[in-house]
C-alpha cells in the first residue's frame, strides 16, 4: 500500500468557532490516521515563510495577520492519497465556490476566513510538515482500524 502524509491546519477562525473536533472527525471517519497534532501560535515570521509563495499578492499582509490572530491547530494526517483527498474534504479555497458537504461550504462564506488549510501537493506537504513539526513530534503508530479500512 502506498501511503502519504499531508499538513492540515485549522486556522484561528476554525479554532475560535469550536470546529476542531468536527474537522478531525471528518478525516478520522474517512479512514485517515492522525500522526501529529498541536496547538500553536507560530508568529509572523513563521507564517510569512509558510505563505512565502503568496508574498506578492495584495491580500498577503491581511492573510498573515488573520493567521496570526490566535492559535492554530496544526496536524499531520496519513493515508492513501491524503494530499489530494484532504483538499477535497476541505473544499475550494473560496467557500462560495466550494461543494456542499465540504468543510468550507458547511462553515464559511468568506475567502479570508476559510477555516482550514491543506497542502496542495505531495512536495509542498513535505515542506510544510518540516516547517511546522519536529521529527519527534510525528508518531509512527499502527491503527487497529487500518485493516478495516484497507
Ligand atoms: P490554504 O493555503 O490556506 O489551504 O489555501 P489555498 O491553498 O486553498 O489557497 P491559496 O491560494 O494558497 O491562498 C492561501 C489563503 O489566502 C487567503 N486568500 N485570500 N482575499 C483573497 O482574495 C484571498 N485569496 C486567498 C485564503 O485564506 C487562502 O486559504
Amino acid at each position: 500500500m502506498t501511503s502519504e502524509q499531508t499538513f492540515i491546519a485549522i486556522k484561528p477562525d476554525g479554532v475560535q468557532r469550536g470546529l476542531v473536533g468536527d474537522i478531525i472527525s471528518r478525516f478520522e471517519k474517512r479512514g485517515y490516521k492522525l500522526v501529529a497534532i498541536k496547538m500553536v501560535t507560530p508568529g509572523k515570521a513563521h507564517l510569512e515563510k509558510h505563505y512565502e509563495d503568496l508574498k506578492d499578492k495584495p491580500f498577503f499582509p491581511g492573510l498573515v495577520s488573520y493567521m496570526n490572530s490566535g492559535p492554530i491547530a496544526a496536524m499531520v494526517w496519513e493515508g492513501r492519497e491524503v494530499v489530494k483527498v484532504g483538499r477535497l474534504i476541505l473544499g475550494a479555497t473560496n467557500p462560495l465556490a466550494s461543494a456542499p458537504g465540504t468543510i468550507r461550504f458547511d462553515y464559511a462564506i468568506d475567502v479570508g476566513r476559510n477555516v482550514c488549510h491543506g497542502s496542495d501537493a505531495v512536495d509542498s506537504a513535505k515542506k510544510e510538515i518540516k516547517l511546522w513539526f519536529k521529527d519527534d513530534e510525528i508518531t509512527n503508530w499502527t491503527s487497529a482500524q487500518q485493516s478495516w479500512v484497507y
